[in-house]
């Protein structure tokens, strides 16, 4: 089963522009209430940013301007997106290794998640990541 799973978000736009409203709840868009919201910007040029994994934590990453590359990894099967469109958002399930790259100047990455920050959460060691996933 591919691990890129896209939220597809409606865009109410007239003629000043677009806008778009992400809910929570039942048949709203997001599958988990959302305790956090952070989001990725000013990226400079060729940095790779995640490099980690999750042991608890749902994420839908929503590319607002510009774009970057992601690439998601089970430990058994490895994909790369690109995230350069508005009114879609990508579901990253935990126990994922992800990597962002390629930011475009311009960037800003939203990220809804399920769970406040704790760095407890992180598995930052992608040895480690293969043999949790692999148990
Ligand atoms: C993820 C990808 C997509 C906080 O204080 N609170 C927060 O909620 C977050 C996310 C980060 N931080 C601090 C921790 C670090 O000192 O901000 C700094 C940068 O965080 P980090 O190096 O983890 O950023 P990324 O871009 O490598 O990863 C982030 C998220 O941490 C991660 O959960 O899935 O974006």
């Amino acid at each position: 089963m591919s691990l890129i799973n896209w939220i597809n978000f409606q865009s109410h736009g007239d003629e000043r522009g677009s806008l778009i409203a992400v809910e929570i709840g039942m048949d709203k868009a997001i599958p988990f209430d959302i305790k956090r919201v952070y989001y990725i910007y000013n990226t400079e040029q060729g940095v790779t940013r995640g490099c980690h994994a999750h042991k608890n934590l749902k994420q839908v990453a929503i590319c607002v301007a510009g774009r970057c590359r992601m690439v998601l990894d089970n430990g058994a099967r490895r994909e790369e997106v690109w995230l350069d469109c508005p009114t879609r958002g990508l579901v990253i399930q935990d126990m994922v290794w992800r990597e962002m790259y390629d930011f475009s100047k311009d960037c800003v990455l939203l990220v809804l998640a399920s769970e406040h920050y704790d760095e407890s959460d992180y598995i930052r060691d992608y040895d480690d990541f293969l043999r949790e996933t692999s148990q």
